[in-house]
């Protein structure tokens, strides 16, 4: 079975009953019920399509691992956990169509679905399902990235370089799509051109780095149009130093004060729009490559917040 379903382990985690009822970690949120859940896609097809460093099939344990004893917030609503869609070999293709069906599975029963990667042909996979769950809903992607990850399906196929091109054609008309942090070097000349043609908003990561305050405009702009947003964040936006275990770490990168922000800013505009936020996901983490358990303790961190607020 090139492509099969593994359900969601027990978790474990540290528990202090000696502090009362409120010292709660993450792992005590994990439940069969709840209005979030948790889906892993176990996937390294679409980082070896695009040569990048492997390891991205391990990134939904290790994200796990991290984010089971992170402290829960006040007010911490129960998660479901949906366990992960395993791609063995080279089956992207079929991997993403479980995935997609999954995802619009998990959104009959869940108000957000956040789902952790797998490279970046994750996406592919998350897009279509939601857009099979919302066929007539105007929805905006924001991706928090370095790479456009616009490039064309060729001859190796599809990779985690080209979802955002195949989600494009699924629909050219209303594709509306929003990158956040663009390194200049990480992206060919024809990359911009794309983007520009495809009426693509970009947001520079030195702009960022100037202010973290430069994406706020574009982002209250797709979101006042858009009846929901499909939020995707690649975890290689990050600094280098933040972010080692990734395919591509990045030598100047966001930092995860200004990526924090706009995330806040994201969720905050969302609800002063009553645009809802249905599916999220995190990618990239790469775990033979982290230093630490940083990255994936980074990833954690945006995970937790997806999930509780
Ligand atoms: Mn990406």
């Amino acid at each position: 079975m090139p492509v099969s379903h593994s359900p969601a382990r027990k978790w474990q985690g540290r528990s202090d009953p000696e502090d009362g009822p409120d010292a709660k970690r993450m792992h005590h949120l994990v439940s069969e019920t709840g209005r979030r859940a948790l889906l892993g896609f176990a996937c390294e097809a679409g980082v070896i399509r695009n040569k990048g460093r492997t390891g991205a099939s391990q990134g939904p344990t290790a994200l796990r691992n991290a984010l089971a004893n992170l402290a829960a917030p006040a007010r911490a609503e129960p998660f479901a956990d949906l366990g992960d869609v395993v791609v063995r070999g080279d089956d992207l293709e079929e991997g993403q169509a479980t995935l997609g069906g999954r995802v619009t599975h998990a959104l009959a029963t869940y108000e957000r679905l956040v789902v952790i990667g797998g490279g970046h042909e994750t996406a592919f996979g998350d897009y279509q399902g939601l857009a099979s769950f919302y066929p007539e809903a105007k929805i905006g992607i924001i991706n928090l990235d370095a790479h456009f990850d616009l490039r064309l399906v060729g001859e190796n196929g599809a990779s985690s370089g080209t979802p955002f091109a195949q989600i494009r054609e699924l629909s050219p008309d209303t594709f509306d799509y929003l990158c956040l942090g663009i390194a200049e070097e990480a992206n060919t000349q024809a990359l911009f051109q794309r983007a520009e043609e495809w009426g693509v908003g970009t947001v520079s990561d030195h702009a960022l780095i100037a202010s973290p305050q430069a994406g706020d405009q574009a982002i209250e702009g797709i979101v006042s149009r858009s009846d929901l947003i499909y939020l995707t964040i690649d975890i290689d936006l990050l600094p280098a130093y933040q972010a080692p275990g990734v395919s591509a770490p990045a030598a100047r990168g966001v930092p995860l004060a200004t990526v924090e922000h706009i995330v806040t800013k994201i969720l905050s505009m969302c609800e002063a729009h009553d645009c809802k936020i249905p599916l999220a996901d995190i990618v990239e983490l790469s775990p033979p490559n982290d230093r630490d358990g940083l990255t994936s303790s980074t990833a954690a961190l945006f995970t937790r917040r997806l999930l509780c607020s």
